[in-house]
């Protein structure tokens, strides 16, 4: 009798923690550029024209070598494309799966670019696509507080596209990793996201091919910034965004606008040097080569306690 009780106390505690589990992560449900809305898709529904790359479920991607760490869970080509400037200002409005505000508030908020080389953004397959990193926000003054934790009071994340950027066609890979279960190794979450945008404009800037990574390929599980047995520790006394830095010209053209309360790793992640995708035939090995942008060629157009933490956190 004691034993039947205790497991059907059991169950519906299961239960209770499983429910809103199986409701939590989420998705960008809409973007805004200069302050234009455009619409996401929710996941795994009836896609309608947007800019922003349906995926099929809202469950984080895990593992750093997860292909789904290119653009997120089975990302779709989006039919559109968006006109954004250089200094355009971009948020992201992040959902948990059932539309309410997002679920977490433990980790980094990054941001990568990658041009959409010799087609539009709509046509584009990213997966050996090199990014370069734009924006990386960690932990809030006072090492307490996420800005993860402004998702979660339902503000959305900042970006701004950079001043210098040369134009072209661009997808902005924008990215959250939830750190709540980053105490083991393998239990970050990835939520990448990719959005289609062409860039106007007349500047020069690009990255440096050493500050470029694929993904997967940019991570590693035993990185410091995503296996992290610290990371409840209040205040935190460091994080290490995982990833290569911010790409110099971005900070050169921002004036160090960036909020990061600490900086990159000093090198990608990634130890295999993978080559650039030149289109300017000056050998892709240069690594003071700049990414240049064919913007010429481009046609218009398991366990209880497990459960319990993600709930609880
Ligand atoms: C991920 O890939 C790296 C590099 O190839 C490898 O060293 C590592 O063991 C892989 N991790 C997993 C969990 O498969
Ligand atoms: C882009 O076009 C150039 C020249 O036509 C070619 O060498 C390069 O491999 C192409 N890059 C990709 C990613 O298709
Ligand atoms: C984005 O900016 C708005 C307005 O300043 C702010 O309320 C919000 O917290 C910011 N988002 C994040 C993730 O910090
Ligand atoms: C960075 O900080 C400035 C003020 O210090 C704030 O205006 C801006 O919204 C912050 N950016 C992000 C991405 O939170
Ligand atoms: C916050 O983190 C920074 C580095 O990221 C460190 O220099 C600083 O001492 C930390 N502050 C506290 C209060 O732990
Ligand atoms: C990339 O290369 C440049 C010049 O060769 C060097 O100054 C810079 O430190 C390198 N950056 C990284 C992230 O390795
Ligand atoms: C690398 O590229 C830079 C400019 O993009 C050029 O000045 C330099 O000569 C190149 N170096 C090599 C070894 O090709
Ligand atoms: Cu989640």
């Amino acid at each position: 009798m004691l034993t039947h009780l205790a497991s059907l106390t059991l169950i519906f505690i299961i239960s209770l923690t499983l429910l809103p589990t199986a409701r939590a992560h989420g998705y960008v449900a809409q973007v805004t550029i200069d302050g234009t809305l455009y619409v996401g898709n929710v996941p795994n529904a009836s896609p309608t024209p947007s800019i922003v790359r349906q995926i099929n479920n809202v469950a984080p991607v895990k593992g750093a070598n997860n292909s789904n760490l290119n653009c997120g869970q089975d990302a779709q080509k989006a039919a559109l494309v968006a006109s954004a400037n250089p200094g355009s200002k971009l948020t992201f409005s992040w959902k948990g799966g059932d539309g309410s505000d997002w679920p977490h508030n433990i980790g980094p908020i990054m941001t990568y670019m990658t041009p959409c080389l010799n087609t539009t953004c709509d046509q584009y397959d990213s997966t050996n696509a090199m990014w370069f990193k734009v924006d990386e926000v960690g932990l809030e003054s006072g090492n307490s507080t996420w800005y993860q934790q402004n998702l979660m009071n339902g503000y959305p994340a900042n970006v701004t596209i950079p001043e210098t950027l040369e134009p072209g066609e661009y997808l902005i890979r924008h990215e959250i990793i939830a750190l709540h279960l980053a105490n083991e190794m393998g239990g970050a979450e990835f939520y990448p996201s990719c959005t289609q945008v062409q860039v106007k404009g007349s500047q020069t800037g690009g990255p440096l091919a050493n500050e470029t990574v694929t993904f997967p390929g940019g991570y590693s599980d035993t990185a410091p910034g995503i296996y992290d047995p610290n990371i409840f520790n209040t205040p935190l006394d460091n994080y290490v965004f995982p990833g290569p830095p911010i790409a110099q010209f971005v900070l050169d053209s921002s004036g160090s606008s960036s909020n990061s309360s600490s900086s990159s790793s000093p090198s990608p992640t990634s130890s295999s040097p993978v080559p650039l995708p030149s289109s300017t035939g000056s050998g892709a090995g240069n690594a003071s080569c700049k990414l240049r942008v064919q913007s010429m060629n481009v046609q218009r157009p398991r366990s209880v306690s497990r459960i319990m933490r993600d709930l609880l956190f």
